[in-house]
């Protein structure tokens, strides 16, 4: 049943965009007043549609709040030209905190820049005609594609249609650039008025998400995604899509309303109706969803509520048109490919792990100077991956040693070194930056990978790859719960444990066991460990393995 929220009061972000449908707030007089080092909170909330959360640095709250900022790109499809890596790279170093944090969704954060450095920092990059306009706020986000270069020349149109979406999402506030590149306050009666053609005036519910896919790879976890296309091709051509719809993570412990959902294959469209089913998809979105209560605000909600057979009869209504059934597809895998490959131009590419998705210099591995060397030498492409890793693309053979060597100085192994249970890692940022974090996750997860690797080595299964996610709170940014083994934090020091998601990235996972807590890792783990090394089919994966003899007892236990 959908809720009846007719009687509710419209949540406080609401009441914000009805009165100022640009968005401005009083950022630009904020932003240019030297003795300001925040912003309001209801200018916060404006700011998150412009790329930015006002932030504090949670390490320092005893001695009293230091507020500065992360900004996120909108780097559709995660691709990079050499020329905009350096803008990113060269902003890091002179504005954040030294690192680039690479996202789960194929975009780059700045972390740790003071408000003085905020105006420099967005105007360089507007300057370098990027943006980071709608990569946070109620309105459609970063949309992803698959990163890994092309091996059909069908491919490319797949992405070619990510990037018309990326476009024709986006919104239209004037503020933006009056902001950030005029240092202009606008004059909200002048703009009062303003009705984005797409958004309306109060834009969306919450926030939307979308992704392509080319199956058999699943490496933008489609499923988790508000909006999705999986690619269908018939003899060598891209015919057209399935639609997704409805997928997202965000939950809230003790709270059985707010849960992760994974999204429904709606129906098969053409590849011409990619932006009318777009468009169609994301109005419902904005006319149905609940704007009375944030976390029950997002589109998985009224799917859930309402149902797939009620969403595409509503979809084909706006579209004017019917569509036909899903047509069959397979997903056999997710994640990134490390170490050299070949294209099918003959060309190659090299992916990189990048722990944490940071990119950092570090006594061991310089990585952010090697990433920088090469792209410098080479003007080399950069795309980044879902999975908060790095590909190096298009690169001739003539460049391979070269690009070894400029590597291998800085530390960084070409070839993938790493045990293939890191290799297939993610953690939120968390503390001290993210101000929802219950727990650590970006600076405890690798050192639970020691541990986890020592665990298996005693079992004699260090080549055994387990999906394994970790996030400080439950609103699922590295998507936990689509993981084999998914850590979610829970307060300082304990995780709740989930297991059973697959490799394919088509099944949610289950919580095992809450609160675990850092010092019994160990023994939780490693007397999982010890039933999975004896009790899995030859070959099965650990997520597999869970889902059928952990769920089972759990059923067997609550029946
Ligand atoms: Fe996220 C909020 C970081 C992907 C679900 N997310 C946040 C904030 C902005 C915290 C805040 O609101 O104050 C985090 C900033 C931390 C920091 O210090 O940088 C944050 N989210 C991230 C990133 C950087 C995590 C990462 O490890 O890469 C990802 C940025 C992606 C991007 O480039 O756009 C990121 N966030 C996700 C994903 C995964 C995805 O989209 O594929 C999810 C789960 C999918 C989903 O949307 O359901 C996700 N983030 C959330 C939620 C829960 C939303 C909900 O429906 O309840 C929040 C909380 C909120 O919005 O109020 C949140
Ligand atoms: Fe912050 Fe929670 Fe997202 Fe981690 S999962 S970045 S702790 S909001």
């Amino acid at each position: 049943m959908i809720k009846d929220d007719s009687a509710k009061p419209l949540s406080h972000n609401e009441v914000l965009k009805e009165a100022d449908p640009i968005l401005a707030g009083e950022l630009a007089s904020t932003l240019l007043d030297p003795e300001a080092d925040r912003f309001s909170n209801d200018d916060g909330q404006f700011l998150k549609f412009h790329g930015i959360y006002q932030q504090d640095d949670r390490d320092l709250r005893k001695t009293g709040k230091k507020y500065m900022f992360m900004i996120r790109g909108r780097i559709p499809s995660g691709i990079l030209s050499a020329a905009q890596y350096r803008v990113y790279d060269d902003l890091a170093t002179q504005y954040a905190n030294q690192t680039l944090r690479l996202t789960s969704r194929q975009s780059i954060q700045f972390h740790g820049v003071v408000k003085s450095g905020l105006g420099p920092l967005m105007k360089s990059i507007n300057e370098a005609l990027m943006t980071t306009l709608a990569a946070c706020g109620d309105v459609n986000r970063n949309v992803m594609a698959p990163p890994t270069p092309i091996t059909e020349p069908w491919m490319q149109e797949v992405h070619d249609d990510s990037q018309l979406l990326s476009d024709a999402l986006l919104p239209n506030t004037p503020s933006y650039h009056a902001i950030w590149v005029d240092g202009v306050q606008l004059n909200l009666a002048e703009h009062q008025h303003h009705d984005d053609p797409l958004y309306g005036k109060t834009y969306l519910p919450r926030k939307f998400k979308t992704a392509f896919a080319v199956p058999p790879l699943n490496d933008v976890d489609l499923f988790t995604n508000c909006l999705g296309f999986i690619a269908i091709e018939e003899n060598g051509k891209l015919v057209g899509y399935n639609l997704t719809a409805g997928g997202g993570l965000g939950m809230s412990h003790n709270n059985p309303n707010t849960y992760p959902r994974k999204a429904d294959v709606i129906a098969y469209l053409e590849r011409h109706q990619v932006e009318a089913v777009a468009k169609a998809v994301l109005t419902i979105h904005r006319d149905f969803g609940d704007r009375t209560d944030r976390k029950h605000a997002r589109l998985k909600y009224v799917l859930e509520e309402k149902g797939v057979a009620w969403f595409r009869e509503e979809l084909e209504k706006r579209l004017g048109q019917a569509l036909e059934d899903p047509r069959p597809y397979t997903f056999e895998r997710q994640g990134d490919r490390f170490g050299w490959h070949q294209q099918a131009d003959g060309k190659s590419f090299l992916g990189l792990f990048v722990e944490t998705g940071r990119i950092k210099d570090t006594d061991q591995i310089q990585l952010k100077t090697a990433i920088r060397k090469v792209v410098d030498t080479y003007e080399t492409e950069v795309r980044l991956t879902p999975t908060q890793n790095l590909l190096l693309v298009n690169i001739p053979a003539d460049q391979i040693e070269g690009i070894n060597q400029i590597l291998a100085a800085h530390g960084v192994p070409t070839t993938h070194e790493k045990s293939p249970v890191r290799g297939a890692t993610m953690a939120c940022p968390a503390l001290p930056t993210c101000g929802l974090a219950l727990a650590e996750s970006e600076r405890y997860l690798p050192s639970l990978i020691d541990r986890i690797e020592g665990l298996l080595q005693t079992r004699g299964m260090s080549q055994e790859e387990i999906i394994i996610r970790m996030t400080g709170c439950p609103n699922g940014c590295a998507r936990p719960y689509m993981a084999e083994l998914g850590f979610v934090g829970r307060a300082p020091g304990k995780y709740n444990l989930y297991v059973g998601g697959n490799e394919s990235g088509t099944r949610l996972n289950r919580v095992y066991q809450e609160s675990v807590k850092d010092a019994d890792m160990e023994t939780v783990l490693g007397g999982i460990l010890d039933r999975f090394k004896d009790g899995r089919h030859p070959n099965e994966r650990f997520g597999d393995w869970s889902a059928r003899v952990l769920w089972a007892e759990q059923e067997q236990t609550e029946a």
